[in-house]
């Protein structure tokens, strides 16, 4: 009979290279390499981590949500370098708001933020409004994917998934902000569908520290629940 142990051996890469993560070696197999793993780039709009924002709007300390600015633009440079998928998205709904669920406006509205209504940076939230942008210290470059997404998680009316799939993409770096509602709600998802998830802590944000904290110790419960966190450097050390 073989043991458990036995059959994670079996399933392991010949010579396969993992990131020195929690709560194990990442990919769980070996598998790593730059036609099978995704970095994923989820929500860095002027919106969540610039002034005038619908996060700015809501009186959330945008330090915060600019915390993973840099370490991503060092991440994207090497994985670029190293010809990874990179995958951006944005948050944000029609203009005609007819993709924006009533208690999800509600909500916004009164905590003095309404999505649709204009701020700042536009209507906030709304596709093609200031605000709704990528920061131009992270902007795609050409060939990289953008999915366009009305809820937090990146699946949801998006072909998120047929990107991944059309690529053989496999494993999934997850970066962006927030870490305890996008970079959750899409990893969650994922690991759902049998993505390997990996959250980088340092490339990864939220509207309070605590909730960062908190949302980066669930991945690694129950043996790595929904994957593993790592350090970008971490990362880097694996793929150089
Ligand atoms: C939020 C996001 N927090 N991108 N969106 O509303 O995490």
């Amino acid at each position: 009979m073989t043991t458990t142990l036995e059959r994670v051996d079996a399933a392991m890469v010949p010579g396969g290279r993992t990131v020195a993560s929690d709560p194990y070696p990442w990919p769980f197999d070996g598998n790593l390499t730059a036609r099978n793993t995704a970095i994923v780039v989820i929500d860095m709009q002027v919106d969540f981590c610039a002034p005038g924002g619908y996060v700015d709007s809501m009186g959330y300390d945008i330090s915060l949500t600019r915390a993973p600015i840099e370490p991503i633009a060092k991440l994207l440079a090497v994985a670029r370098a190293k010809d990874f998928t990179v995958i951006h998205t944005r948050e944000g709904h029609k203009p005609d708001l007819s993709d924006l669920p009533a208690n999800k406006r509600w909500r916004s509205q009164r905590i003095g933020a309404g999505i649709g209504d204009q701020g700042p940076c536009g209507r906030i939230l709304v596709r093609g409004e200031p605000g709704w942008e990528i920061i131009p210290e992270l902007q795609p470059i050409a060939g990289e994917p953008i999915i366009d997404k009305p809820g937090k998680g990146s699946f949801l009316a998006t072909d998120f998934d047929l990107v991944l799939q059309t690529k053989g993409i496999r494993n999934i770096v997850l970066t962006g902000v927030t870490t305890d509602v996008c970079v959750h709600t899409t990893m969650r998802d994922a690991n759902d569908r049998g993505y390997e998830c990996l959250v980088l802590s340092d490339c990864t944000g939220a509207t309070k520290l605590e909730n960062h904290l908190a949302a980066l110790d669930m991945v690694k419960m129950q043996g790595g629940v929904f994957g593993a966190v790592a350090t970008s450097d971490a990362f880097v050390a694996a793929i150089a």
